[in-house]
């Protein structure tokens, strides 16, 4: 009589959540243990959520919903990261503002994630583009402004003169634009930046006190980029100095000549002493073409000219070197110059190759005629110096000290640190993001806007497109005049770029209505770091970098309460189209709407399949026989416990094993965000029920309300059928008996090539392989089957095991 039917009670579950507001989080409520679950906030696009969206967020849910039900006090909000670029764009072709698309989308996303049932607490809802959200992003940007950490410098930039626009790296394919393909150059503008490299081990010290996956923790590695050297200081033969920094200086005996970047600035000082002036002025105009990453690729030729008429000196031998100017060398890295020692470095040995240079050989060890010997093949090796003076003879570890030693003697060296990373350049010629809080004054000054000026408001304009490559803030011209308290110049028209509010939102979460300050640090105190973040792997050194620097500034300062955000992150595997190619814009036909599966089969289905596809961090092919497989399952679920007949008062002990098990297996899983292997034991579980013909009420109850994490409505409709009237999301989450998991063991004997050669101790129900493991792992067993082939082996159930080897 009674038939599971999603389109019946999701809404009305849906409705019963937001009549009785059964996940507002009281934030103040420290009398619990607190959880703080985090999903990375989706960008409301005009097309929706999309199947990948659900992946991520159902997993929070899950693991929020047991939390809730384990007594923790728990936060689980969700937001918007709604400035950028489809909005901005939207505006510039339709003339309207981009705040009224922005909530449209917004709208649309909300319904759609009410749709599948997350227990978001939508009292806690922000979006970046909300006046009263980025009040506080202008504000620490101001505070970082003021403590020297945002600053207003000269940057080299990519510079599209034709789209009028500063790009990124990746956006400038071999010196053209991604889009359109116009010509690209290196210049250098005035920038907003932060400045990254102060945050840099305080950024490397962070990672190892957190439970991230390794591998993004590497990425953060590579991306901060930390190298140890010596930087030198050479004489130029005619006066003058320059220096360069070497991670090598154990190779510095084998220095044959020296690169300059071409765009640096001492290779112009250099000019008038110059004889080949009209080629090397050419070559730095080519270099200009070409971004960093075209320029420091191993497998790029290695270009660039002699600088006629100039030499130096290496200050440990006196010999004198030619300099060079090459393009891999960069000018915004170490000093902008290097020394050149062929024999030992890949590049230096091409350039010297294309360039006809000499080359001598100062660590021995390998042949170098054809291939530099390289620190990765020599270092640690107990590699010894020649052709190095005093020095050879010594091991490269012992020689690196000894002529740092030498040279920081002779006044000419210093130890140094160099990170790779750079200042994030930190504004963009934009409409459709924060402005930045600044006026830049009459007198050449800079002038933050009073805390009372803020939020600066994003002013309306006839027109969203910049003109002549100007910000579109230009346009604003009554705006963009500041005159008050005798202060006049002009309001900065450049944006903040889209990663700046994502830089703190969490924080957000936790006080999003107060309007004295950005948080209350007590509420910061009691919910922060985050306990559980997950989202995509793309953002492994976007985001999570640039979240992690904003939140370490507010450290230092003591606004907030802990030296790293995120506590535990986990990366969601891809969803793929069914033929196991990715989803997305370029595959219009693979593109699964989720709002399609809720219509058709209900959100728990959705909820349920998604966490069922496989281990959550994989990517994994979508698939419509596995969508139907979970609906189901769920229908399996629903007839045997919605059936009275099925559900017993008294306990005959019949379930008891698998039920204790599947409490454990559940709880574990959850905890560890096993989803797919948790819901294989809820199916074991079914079938015994099936197959027991009963289950006793409490045990039934307890299954109710751990599907009821995955599957929240039919959770709460089979809760409400077997007789309870409140909601399931704070019933005590049920609890295993370890004693009735325990196996009943028995010995049984291991045979190799028919004589036994040892007894194993196994559980009655254990499977071949882990009884094969076990057999293989005695002592006796691996003298006999040691250096031999495996030709068979079988487990005879709670008899023998029988080996044969060849
Ligand atoms: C001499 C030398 C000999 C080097 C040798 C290497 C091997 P990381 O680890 O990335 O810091 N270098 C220094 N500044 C540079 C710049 N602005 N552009 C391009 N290359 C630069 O690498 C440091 C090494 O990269 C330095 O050590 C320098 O080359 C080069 F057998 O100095 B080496």
């Amino acid at each position: 009589d009674r038939i599971y039917d999603p389109k019946v009670i999701e809404p009305k579950w849906q409705k019963f959540w937001e009549d009785h507001q059964t996940f507002r989080t009281d934030v103040w409520d420290f009398s619990k243990p607190k959880f703080y679950a985090l999903d990375m906030f989706p960008y409301p696009s005009g097309v929706g959520l999309h199947a990948g969206h659900p992946e991520g967020y159902t997993a929070t849910d899950i693991v929020s919903r047991m939390k809730r039900m384990q007594g923790y006090n728990v936060l689980h909000p969700m937001g918007y990261d709604s400035f950028g670029l489809p909005a901005e764009q939207y505006a510039v072709t339709t003339g309207h503002h981009p705040e009224g698309f922005t909530k449209e989308n917004i709208k649309t996303f909300s319904h759609q994630l009410k749709e599948l049932g997350f227990d978001y607490d939508w009292d806690k809802m922000i979006a970046t583009s909300d006046p009263d959200f980025y009040k506080w992003t202008q504000w620490i940007f101001k505070q970082l402004y003021l403590d020297g950490y945002a600053q207003y410098i000269d940057m080299p930039v990519n510079w599209c003169e034709e789209l009028g626009t500063v790009l990124s790296n990746d956006e400038v394919i071999d010196g053209k634009s991604e889009r359109g393909g116009y010509p690209v150059v290196r210049k250098n503008m005035k920038q907003w930046v932060i400045d990254q490299p102060a945050f840099a081990e305080k950024l490397l010290e962070g990672l190892e006190e957190i439970d991230w996956p390794e591998s993004t923790k590497d990425m953060q590695r590579h991306w901060i980029g930390k190298s140890t050297g010596v930087e030198v200081k050479f004489q130029i033969v005619g006066g003058g100095e320059f220096s360069i920094f070497t991670t090598c200086i154990e190779t510095i005996y084998g220095i044959t000549f020296m690169v300059l970047a071409p765009d640096g600035q001492l290779v112009q000082d250099l000019m008038p002493r110059i004889k080949n002036q009209e080629e090397v002025k050419a070559y730095i105009e080519e270099t200009r073409k070409k971004n960093d990453m075209d320029r420091t690729e191993l497998n790029k030729g290695k270009t660039g000219c002699r600088l006629e008429g100039v030499k130096c000196i290496n200050p440990a031998n006196g010999k004198e070197a030619e300099l060079f100017i090459g393009d891999f060398v960069l000018a915004s890295y170490g000093t902008g110059a290097v020394m050149a020692v062929p024999s030992h470095d890949q590049r230096d040995f091409e350039y010297a190759v294309a360039h006809n240079i000499p080359m001598i050989q100062v660590i021995d060890g390998a042949d170098v005629s054809e291939h530099a010997f390289e620190k990765q093949d020599y270092l640690g090796k107990g590699c010894k110096l020649i052709n190095s003076e005093e020095f050879t003879g010594l091991t490269v570890e012992e020689a690196k000290e000894a002529i740092t030693a030498k040279l920081e003697k002779m006044g000419v060296a210093k130890r140094t640190v160099n990170y790779h990373f750079r200042e994030w350049i930190f504004a963009r010629q934009r409409y459709w993001g924060e402005p930045v809080p600044v006026v830049h004054t009459e007198d050449g000054k800079i002038y933050p806007l009073p805390d009372d000026e803020l939020p600066l408001i994003l002013p309306e304009l006839e027109d969203y497109k910049g003109k002549n490559g100007k910000a579109p803030l230009e346009n604003a011209e009554e705006w963009k005049h500041y005159d008050k308290n005798g202060v006049k110049g002009l309001r900065e028209t450049s944006t903040m770029p889209g990663s700046a509010g994502s830089s703190w939102y969490y924080m957000r979460y936790i006080d999003p209505h107060n309007d004295k300050e950005f948080a209350d640090y007590k509420l910061l105190e009691h919910w922060l770091p985050v306990d559980l973040y997950i989202g995509g792997p793309e953002h492994a050194v976007g985001h999570l970098m640039y979240s992690r620097i904003w939140n370490r500034y507010l450290y230092d300062k003591g606004l907030s309460p802990v030296k790293e955000p995120f506590k535990k992150l986990v990366h969601q595997g891809m969803i793929l189209g069914e033929n196991g190619i990715k989803m997305g814009k370029r595959f219009p036909k693979y593109v699964v709407n989720p709002s399609d599966i809720v219509e058709k089969y209900g959100a728990d289905t959705l909820r349920l399949y998604e966490m069922f596809m496989g281990p959550l961090e994989v990517s994994k092919p979508w698939s419509p026989q596995g969508v139907e497989g979970a609906r189901k399952f769920l229908n399996r679920v629903w007839t045997f416990f919605m059936n009275e007949e099925n559900i017993t008062a008294e306990n005959d002990g019949a379930l008891d094993r698998v039920f204790h098990q599947t409490v454990k297996k559940v709880s574990g899983d959850f905890e560890s965000l096993g989803f797919n292997t948790a819901i294989s034991q809820m199916m074991i579980f079914v079938n015994a029920c099936y197959k027991n013909g009963t289950c006793p009420k409490a045990y039934a109850e307890a299954f109710v309300k751990m599907i009821s994490c995955i599957c929240p409505h039919i959770g709460e409709e089979m809760w409400s059928l077997l007789g309870h009237e409140d909601t399931i999301a704070y019933e005590p989450w049920p609890v295993w008996d370890e004693e009735k998991i325990k196996e009943d063991t028995i010995q049984i004997p291991v045979q190799v090539n028919g004589k036994v050669r040892a007894t194993v101790e196994i559980g009655v129900d254990e499977g071949q392989d882990s009884v094969l493991e076990k057999a293989h792992a005695m002592k006796n067993v691996q003298s006999f089957i040691e250096g031999k082939t495996i030709v068979k082996e079988i487990y005879v159930k709670g008899r023998i095991v029988n080996i044969v080897v060849k």
